[in-house]
């Protein structure tokens, strides 16, 4: 039966950005695994009240809705358990501590660098959603949040141990990518998408590391629809 992913769509239909749908499309096409996506906007609500949830991405599998981008990854080692992508025991507190890591950590200073690119590049009709929702989780005006230096220096300064396994290994998970590889690749494929924005300096093992996770899985990142092509 057809899996069905509903994801974040911008002010082109084209233009997929979310950070917890890119950690799903990852988590599919390293399991090997076809889907249509349909684009959903932030007022689109209604679409969504099958899976009782607010957000994207929600994943449609056959008889199965699963909501929550990092459940929606655990379904998946669970329903398609060749190469697993969080695994089980030790290795899933692993891959949740790193999710914790990326949302706590690294996400706060991506928004600061490319706020005000996010804002332009979703849909008008969520523009005014968009501000609200993001200026009161903030405490302040979007153009006060974009800082793209001090976004820079903050995200350099959190991402030093990620630097340190690069220099070890070609992926987080080692030598091939992982769920914990994909966790970070949402995050920095967000600001990609939306943005000409340099997140961490050419060179830098974590540049390398993010061109090499365009390239995997027969390039499905790096074939996907950026604001370059717009
Ligand atoms: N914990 C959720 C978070 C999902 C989430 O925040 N998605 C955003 C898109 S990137 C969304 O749908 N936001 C809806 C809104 O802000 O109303 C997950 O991991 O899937």
């Amino acid at each position: 039966m057809a899996r069905i992913l509903y994801d974040l769509c911008g002010r082109d239909e084209r233009l997929r950005f979310s950070p917890y749908c890119w950690r799903v499309r990852m988590a599919m096409a390293h399991k090997g695994l076809s889907f249509d996506t349909v684009p959903w906007r932030f007022l689109e609500k209604e679409a969504l009240a099958f899976a009782n949830y607010d957000k994207v991405p929600v994943l449609s599998d056959g008889d199965t809705v699963v909501t929550d981008s990092f459940e929606i990854m655990r379904y998946l080692d669970k329903a398609y358990p060749e190469a697993p992508v969080l695994g089980e025991g030790i290795s899933y507190q692993r891959a949740l501590f790193f999710k914790r890591f990326v949302e706590r950590s690294v996400t706060p200073p991506i928004f600061r660098i490319v706020a005000m690119d996010l804002l332009e590049a979703i849909d008008p009709s969520d523009k005014a959603y968009f501000r609200e929702t993001r200026e009161a989780r903030f405490g302040a005006r979007l153009e006060e949040v974009h800082q793209p230096e001090q976004g820079r220096r903050q995200l350099k300064r959190v991402l030093a141990p990620v630097r340190d396994q690069l220099r070890a290994s070609l992926f987080i998970d080692g030598g091939e990518p992982g769920g914990a590889d994909y966790l970070l690749f949402g995050s920095m494929m967000w600001a990609y998408s939306v943005s000409l924005e340099v997140l961490v300096d050419e060179e830098d093992p974590l540049d390398l590391w993010f061109k090499r996770m365009l390239e995997v899985h027969g390039g499905v990142a790096g074939k996907a629809t950026t604001i370059r092509d717009l």
